[in-house]
């Protein structure tokens, strides 16, 4: 491998164009900072980065480049840095493009370990978007969706040390931001979050109700004066990178690329149209501006990422490594239908210009994608922070409507029966990665051997089914049901 050169600008140069890839649509060189990105992991590279990159290019601009902000491992800064911040995205499947080497990441910051540099950053005038993609945990939002005080990180970012926690630096950014006058700010979420823009709007407002009134009230003033917080709904399904992928890639540019990112040919991002200040030109790269995001939000929440994990914990049970794998046996391919169709649907609002039926066709389409290799215990990871978003909500609207949500009641059990047989069918271990994994294996500790009592203990934990669901005595039973199955 060491004597294929690192990719880079002047090893990209060298290269010179070439048919079986794509060289960034920008001159990396030219570009200016524009975009502050907490959290640039793989989804981020293979997403918004690509959109940014594709708007800056149809528009004619070089001052949309993007800082990105590692949050806790220096791993994306060490492959990129050496890089000048080149990868590639490799797409995979059926339609899959060409190899495209990826030119508008123009700077990686660590975030635990240079939190200044983060904080002067989001100050910058220059910087006119901040957008985050931090996963549902990076939120560190309590049993209540409110700012967690009660998490040691949130508290020293509240006590004025250098933040650690991204609502610690998106405020103290906008606190610099305010006292330097560098003008408005768009902080834009792109988690997978039901109503992302206004719970990142909330739990800033909950950091400054923390904070001596003399430094939030003048800070609160200039956030409502000149920091928008649009919600938006982000797709693409992008799969850890293995071995295999930077192999291929080597093959195609005959360079080493350390940063290669996976995914599958589709892409969508629909943004709600309320910025602060000026935006890239997103919708020249196929995004689209919209005053009604919730209802897309709803629909790819509760369709699609409902459906992942279901597939992801009753496919891991059984054996199947990946999701293509699950989606191929037949019962929880029928399962995963009827998810959608029974419980979810009657649930949604369907944004205009969408047909429910084709867009679940098309999600079972991506879903079967072979070449993707997604693995179920990868979408299976931090369930206590994805079921309330994605299955819970589909579950309180069919209960309040009188229904019982068994398919929804399913991929819950399949959840449950994850955590607590922690092996598979075939014997081999099912990682528990979850920020609630102490506390899900005192459960099952209580519970162990009666699906009555794991049940009852797991639906006990607040953070995840609220007060009211363990309440629930058609939804409880239902759930014992499933759960004497899955962990007999
Ligand atoms: C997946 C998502 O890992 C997961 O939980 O459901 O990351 C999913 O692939 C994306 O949201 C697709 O846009």
């Amino acid at each position: 491998m060491s004597d294929v050169p690192r990719l880079g600008l002047d090893a990209l140069e060298r290269l010179g164009r070439n048919a079986t890839f794509t060289p960034p649509e920008v001159d990396p060189r030219a570009l200016r900072v524009g975009v502050v990105h907490l959290g640039i992991g793989a989804f981020h590279r293979a997403h918004q980065a690509v959109f940014t990159e594709l708007a800056m290019a149809a528009a004619g601009r070089d001052d949309w480049g993007i800082a990105g902000v590692t949050q806790r491992s220096t791993s994306v800064r060490d492959q990129l840095k050496p890089q000048d911040g080149l990868y590639t995205v490799l797409e995979r499947g059926p339609g899959a493009a060409p190899p495209r080497v990826v030119g508008s990441v123009r700077e990686v910051l660590f975030g635990a370990g240079d939190p200044a540099t983060v904080v002067d950053r989001i100050a910058d005038p220059a910087v006119r978007v901040v957008a985050l993609t931090v996963t549902e945990k990076g939120y560190r939002r309590d049993g209540t969706g409110r700012l967690d005080r009660s998490d040691p990180e949130v508290a020293a970012d509240l006590g004025g040390g250098p933040p650690r926690t991204v609502v610690g630096q998106l405020v103290r950014g906008l606190q610099r931001r305010s006292a330097g006058a560098a003008g408005p700010v768009t902080v834009l979420s792109c988690d997978n979050l039901v109503g992302n823009g206004q719970v990142l709007r909330g739990l800033v407002h909950d950091f400054l109700d923390a904070l001596p009134a003399a430094d939030a009230s003048p800070l609160a003033d200039w956030i409502a004066a000149s920091v928008r917080f649009p919600s938006s709904m982000v797709d693409r399904i992008v799969p850890a990178t293995t071995d295999d992928d930077r192999a291929d890639v080597r093959a195609v540019l005959g360079l080493d690329d350390r940063g290669v990112v996976v995914a599958e040919p589709f892409r969508q991002w629909v943004i709600e149209d309320d910025f602060a200040a000026e935006r890239p030109a997103w919708d020249l790269a196929g995004a689209v501006f919209t005053d009604d995001v919730a209802a897309w939000e709803s629909v790819k929440l509760r369709m699609l990422n409902a459906t992942h994990s279901l597939l992801a914990y009753l496919g891991a049970l059984r054996g199947h490594d990946t999701i293509a794998a699950a989606l191929a046996d037949d019962e929880l391919a029928v399962t995963a239908e009827a998810l959608m169709i029974e419980d979810v649907a009657p649930t949604l609002r369907v944004p205009d210009g969408l047909d429910l039926a084709g867009y679940r066709r098309q999600v079972l389409e991506r879903f079967a994608n072979p070449a993707l290799r997604h693995r179920t215990v990868q979408v299976a990871m931090d369930g206590s922070q994805k079921l309330p978003v994605r299955l819970l909500g589909t579950v309180r609207d069919r209960l309040a409507a009188g229904a019982i949500p068994r398919q929804a009641a399913l991929a819950v059990a399949g959840w449950m029966a994850y955590v607590a047989n922690g092996r598979d069918a075939r014997g081999r271990e099912l990682p528990l990665d979850d920020p609630l994994a102490g506390r899900l294996r005192a459960a099952v500790a209580v519970g162990a051997g009666d699906p009555k009592r794991l049940v009852d203990s797991l639906l006990h934990i607040e953070e995840i089914f609220g007060a009211d669901l363990p309440e629930q005595e058609g939804f409880r039973a239902v759930l014992i049901d499933h759960v004497a199955r899955l962990t007999a």
